[in-house]
């Protein structure tokens, strides 16, 4: 009976796996400086009309160092750039190992990721263009290479970040005409999330190499029976007619533990190592290496390909009041994180996303979910080493306007998902799929959009439950009828009946029936929170303060308590730590409700969370009583 068992999971597209280095790959990091020119001029086009990318940057007009991965609104003192809307170019140079160029050899450029739209030229030649922000993109240039010999190789992107209606996210420009009240070509960017709109490269950008023939992807799907786990496995090998495909699988220590040949097979494992969640099983982020590999001898050399994929051995389901991983009733007790950070914006950083887990564990959180986009896949990897349980969100948060419910906007947003789970079908911690964020879900069209777009990340994916996140009225909402989990924000006491702790037992207790009467399916509290200016302290607690997000957290959690009995199977604060946001009213240089600060210094209501997250890791998780606080 295991939603896993039987299923597969089938892409139309080429693979996207991440690359790693092995016997037969190479890779290039071109993390650093960039040079960078954003595109000031009035309709944000000189860069196309005047062809920057066929010469040096630094030829066509003043370049400034750009650091990449990183936004690049917040590295310079000008708010024309922190506020920038339209074009930016970025360029680099780069030295080719001249053994690269040769007819066995494939050598992709891939861009972790780049916001929101972008243009790719090597030596002059465009070589790819991409939609979306938050998900890879890659293309084969040793043919541009070739033409050049000597391996100079000179990479210009051309970011946009505009967004419009049918962007997901989504937005408007807005351009004024007043010369009364406005300067003239006075524009803005509007938009319905509640993040800054930061931009550029995003994540790293590396050259990388393959045989000409070569895996281009994998896919597995895993279960077990008592002590036997089964990995089913499927691998494509583009470029040669009749692969002779081997996988081996690894466990922690080095043992070959298992083998298979073809391109698909079931792999068993006697004696498996499950993969568990932090907090549930003494060993948790169980990851095998699965080895595939691809060999041809042809008159006399060997050809051959080497991959290396970590996975990891569970299972998942959803019944009518719970969770389960590995047969065994699963509660989140976690976080909704950002990608931000003072200076860098979005950019990864490595000291940042290690500094990000060993906050979780020491919170005791066991989960978190990637509001409002995909995160950096190394994100995804540190989750599945940990054990860090994720609910993988796509991009399509603001949803509002009902032009964004349109064909345009609804298969742009069905091939999002493709790519989403074309990258992220492999990770163990990945346990479910989430569509979007608190669309207008009462609005007529968004029945018809949310249930093709759940059917068809299902058809995607028939292993992992598909939910969207809602904040509508539980009676009118649309797309909840094809949610296999129900996750509902709410924030009584803060946007409604500010500064009235005491409605929260009413309006929680109130939610939590209203929506488990409606549809008998397990709900996870998918945000709740208070904003905090850290050090600010009143007794009685009013907003803002350290107390008020102490109180509404406290509140929200009687209720946690009582119906985590019955059919409550997660809670997740908002938010882990403050972030950007665009400049209004109720924003205080960004939102405030973090648990931690931006630099991620505890505020009181960490502590609180930290009490309780190891409390419930005692009473549901499969830890030894005492285990707490390691
Ligand atoms: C929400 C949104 C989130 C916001 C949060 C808030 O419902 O999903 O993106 O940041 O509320 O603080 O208003």
């Amino acid at each position: 009976s295991m939603k896993g068992s039987g299923g597969a999971i089938s892409l139309h597209l080429d693979g996207m796996l991440f690359p790693r280095e092995s016997s037969s790959r190479e890779i290039k990091e071109l993390n650093g400086l960039w040079n960078f020119r954003a595109d000031h001029s009035l309709n944000r086009n000189l860069g196309f009309e005047q062809a920057w990318y066929k010469s040096r940057l630094a030829e066509s007009g003043p370049v400034i160092d750009m650091p990449v991965p990183a936004s690049y609104n917040d590295i310079t003192q000008d708010p024309r750039l922190r506020d920038f809307i339209g074009w930016v170019w970025y360029e680099r140079e780069v030295l080719v190992p001249s053994g690269w160029v040769s007819e066995e050899t494939r050598v992709v450029l891939r861009v972790g990721s780049a916001h929101y739209y972008s243009v790719v030229w090597v030596n002059g030649i465009k070589v790819m263009e991409h939609e979306g922000g938050h998900l890879p993109f890659e293309a084969e240039i040793v043919e541009v290479l070739r033409n050049n010999p000597g391996g100079a190789c000179r990479i210009t992107i051309a970011v946009n970040n505009t967004l419009t209606l049918q962007t997901l996210p989504p937005g408007t420009i807005q351009h004024i005409d007043d010369p009364t009240r406005y300067p003239a070509d006075y524009v803005v960017q509007n938009t319905n999330f509640d993040f800054f709109n930061y931009a550029g490269l995003h994540r790293p950008v590396m050259l990388y190499t393959t045989p000409k023939a070569y895996v281009d992807d994998i896919t597995v799907l895993t279960t077990f029976a008592d002590n036997i786990g089964l990995l089913s496995y499927q691998v494509s090998v583009l470029g040669s007619p009749n692969p002779t495909v081997t996988v081996t699988l690894t466990d922690k220590d080095g043992r070959c533990v298992a083998s298979s040949t073809g391109p698909s097979g079931v792999i068993k494992v006697t004696d498996a190592n499950l993969w568990w969640p932090y907090l549930m099983h003494e060993n948790p982020g169980y990851l095998y290496s699965m080895g595939v590999s691809w060999a041809a001898f042809i008159v006399g050399s060997v050809y051959e390909d080497v991959y290396a994929l970590p996975v990891g051995i569970r299972t998942v389901q959803v019944t009518n009041t719970q969770f389960l991983i590995n047969n065994k009733p699963f509660y989140f007790h976690g976080v909704n994180k950002h990608e931000d950070a003072d200076i860098r914006g979005k950019g990864l950083d490595w000291p940042l996303m290690v500094k990000d887990f060993n906050l979780l564990k020491w919170l005791g959180a066991n989960s978190f979910r990637t509001s409002h986009y995909p995160y950096a896949e190394e994100i995804m990897q540190m989750a599945d080493r940990h054990g860090i349980v994720v609910i993988d969100e796509c991009p399509g948060v603001g949803i509002k306007d009902i032009r964004s419910f349109g064909n345009a906007s609804l298969s742009h947003h069905l091939a999002v998902m493709d790519e989403l789970v074309r990258r992220d079908k492999n990770h163990a911690s990945v346990v479910m799929w989430s569509v979007a964020n608190e669309p207008a879900a009462e609005m007529p069209p968004a029945g018809f959009y949310f249930k093709t777009l759940m059917a068809h990340t299902k058809s995607l994916d028939p292993t992992r439950p598909v939910t969207f996140i809602t904040d509508s009225n539980f009676a009118r909402d649309k797309g909840a009828p094809y949610v296999d989990v129900i996750c509902v924000n709410s924030y009584f006491s803060w946007y409604h009946d500010p500064g009235h702790l005491e409605v929260i037992p009413f309006q929680l207790n109130t939610q939590f029936e209203n929506w488990y009467g409606k549809y008998q399916k397990p709900i996870i509290q998918s945000e709740y929170g208070a904003d905090v200016v850290p050090g600010l302290h009143t007794d009685p607690p009013m907003m803002f303060t350290e107390e008020y997000q102490k109180m509404v957290l406290q509140n929200y959690h009687d209720v946690f308590d009582r119906k985590r009995k019955e059919y409550v199977i997660g809670e997740l604060i908002w938010n882990f730590a403050d972030f950007m946001t665009a400049q209004t009213v109720t924003r205080v240089v960004g939102n405030k409700k973090g648990i931690f600060s931006r630099q991620r210094h505890p505020k009181a209501g960490a502590f609180l969370l930290r009490e309780r997250y190891w409390r419930l890791a005692n009473e549901t998780g499969l830890l030894p009583v005492g285990a707490r606080y390691p």
